[in-house]
C-alpha cells in the first residue's frame, strides 16, 4: 500500500543557517573542578540558546521569491513553502519538524521534510496512499493518526520510517461511512483526547443517530468515544484558546438559501454537551425554512461571529507566535476554501478575527488574491502555526503549501 515518492528538492536561495553562540571562557573550563560550576555552565548555555533563539535579527528568514498575487498587510511576504503537495488539506508538525498534509480526493498522506530548516521544503514523501479522503492527520507522542471517512488509522513512530511507513494501527473504525460531509478534520486537545467531528450526511436534515451533525472525541487508543457537541453541519477546522484552553470551530452553512444566507460561523464550546443549532438555526439567529418551526433560535448556542455566507470556513488558528506584530497574539486566523454556491464568488482568502475576551471585535481579510477577477487559481484549507512565528497555509487547488512571514524592517 505504501509508496515513497520523492520530488526534486527546490533550490535554496541564500542559504541560511542558525548560530548560537555560546560565550566561555575556556581557562575557567580547564580549572573547573565542580558539579556546582557544571550546573552553571549549563545555565548560562541553556540561557544563552534561550535569548539567541528570540532574536529575531539571529533568525530573519532568506529573502525569498514572493507570490505576487497575494495581498497581505504591510511587512508580511508569503513565499512557497513546498509545491507538488497534489490536492494538499490539513497540516501538524511533528516532534522533529516533519510537516505531516492530507488530501480528499488524491488519497494521500504528505511527509514534507526542510532538512536545513531554511522554510523551503527540500523532499515530499508519499508516505500512504489510496486512503478514502484522508483528510485529518494529528500527532502524538511520535505517532501520526489519520482520519479516512469512517476510520481512524495510527502511523506509530512515523519520523523514524518516513522513507519505509510502518503498517498503520486501526484506532477506530467507530464512524459513519456516508461520504457527504464525510472527510474529517482531527486534532488532539489539551485535555488529551482526539477531536473527531462528524458532519451532516446531507445538506440539510435531521438524522436519527446523533453521531451525525457532532464532534466526538475519544482517547488516542479509540476508547471512551463520546459525542462532545451537536447541532454543527460541518466543521473542519478547530483549535483551542491558548489561555484558557476551550474549543473554538468553525461551521459551514447551509446551501440554497441564497447568496447571502446563511453565514458560515466561528464557535466557541467551553463544555461538553452544547448545542449549536443545526439544522434549526443558522448564524445568530436565521431560523431554517424547513425546520426552524420545530425548535426556537434561543434554545441554542449561537456563533461568536458570523463569517461570510458560503465562504466554508476551514481551518482556524490562534496565533500565538512572536514574529507577528503584537495585535495579532491571541487573534484567529481562517482559512476560506470559497463558495460554490453563489452568483458572485467569494472567499478564496484567509480572514481575521480579533477578539475582546471571548467576542470578536472585528472579522477582516488578512490575505486575498488566490482569486483573481472573480476567477479562482487556489483556495486555502489549513492554516498552521511554525516554530518561529510564521505561518504555513495550504491550498488543495493549486497543491502548494505557503509561507507567510512578517518582518518591520
Ligand atoms: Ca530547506
Ligand atoms: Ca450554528
Amino acid at each position: 500500500m505504501l509508496q515513497d515518492v520523492i520530488l526534486d528538492a527546490q533550490k535554496r536561495q541564500n542559504k541560511h543557517r542558525y548560530a548560537f553562540p555560546v560565550y566561555i571562557n575556556k581557562q575557567r573550563f580547564r580549572t573547573m573542578k565542580h558539579l556546582k560550576d557544571l550546573a552553571l555552565l549549563l545555565f548560562i548555555f541553556i540561557a544563552t540558546l534561550a535569548c539567541t533563539s528570540s532574536d529575531k535579527t539571529e533568525t530573519a528568514l532568506p529573502d525569498y521569491e514572493t507570490v505576487p498575487e497575494i495581498n497581505l498587510p504591510d511587512g508580511f511576504k508569503i513565499h512557497v513553502y513546498a509545491d507538488d503537495v497534489d490536492n494538499a488539506r490539513s497540516m501538524v508538525l511533528g516532534d522533529k519538524g516533519t510537516l505531516f498534509v492530507g488530501s480528499r480526493t488524491a488519497g494521500n498522506v504528505y511527509a514534507i521534510i526542510d532538512k536545513d530548516q531554511d522554510y523551503q521544503a527540500d523532499q515530499v514523501i508519499v508516505i500512504a496512499n489510496n486512503l478514502n479522503q484522508p483528510n485529518g492527520v494529528a500527532f502524538l507522542n511520535g505517532d501520526l493518526y489519520v482520519a479516512e471517512i469512517s476510520k481512524i488509522w495510527k502511523f506509530e513512530n512515523i519520523e523514524d520510517h518516513l522513507n519505509s511507513p510502518p503498517d498503520p494501527v486501526l484506532v477506530s473504525d467507530n464512524f459513519p461511512t456516508d461520504g457527504h460531509h464525510g472527510w474529517k478534520y482531527i486534532a488532539f486537545g489539551p485535555d488529551g483526547k482526539l477531536y473527531v467531528p462528524v458532519g451532516a450526511p446531507c445538506n440539510i436534515c435531521l438524522s436519527d443517530d446523533e453521531i451525525y451533525a457532532s464532534i466526538t472525541r475519544m482517547n488516542p487508543d479509540g476508547s471512551n468515544h463520546e459525542i462532545f457537541a451537536h447541532g454543527i453541519r460541518n466543521t473542519v477546522g478547530f483549535d483551542w484558546h491558548p489561555e484558557d484552553g476551550t474549543l473554538w470551530f468553525t461551521d459551514n452553512g447551509r446551501d440554497w438559501m441564497g447568496d447571502d444566507l446563511p453565514p458560515d460561523e466561528l464557535n466557541r464550546a467551553p463544555e461538553a454537551g452544547m448545542h449549536f443549532g443545526y439544522p434549526f438555526c443558522h448564524g445568530s439567529g436565521i431560523s431554517d425554512p424547513e425546520f426552524g418551526d420545530q425548535r426556537n433560535c434561543d434554545e441554542f448556542n449561537l456563533p461568536v461571529q458570523d463569517l461570510g455566507p458560503h465562504v466554508a470556513a476551514l481551518g482556524m488558528l490562534f496565533y500565538t507566535g512572536d514574529m507577528f506584530p503584537d495585535e495579532y497574539r491571541n487573534s484567529i486566523l481562517i482559512a476560506e476554501h470559497g463558495s460554490w454556491n453563489r452568483s458572485k464568488p467569494i472567499g478564496y482568502r484567509l480572514t481575521r478575527v480579533e477578539l475582546d475576551g471571548n467576542s470578536a471585535t472585528s472579522y477582516e481579510t488578512f490575505a486575498d488574491g488566490w482569486m483573481q477577477n472573480g476567477s479562482p487559481w487556489g483556495r486555502p484549507v489549513d492554516v498552521i502555526q511554525m516554530p518561529n512565528g510564521s505561518i504555513l497555509v495550504s491550498d488543495d487547488a493549486s497543491g502548494t503549501i505557503y509561507n507567510i512571514t512578517y518582518s518591520n524592517d
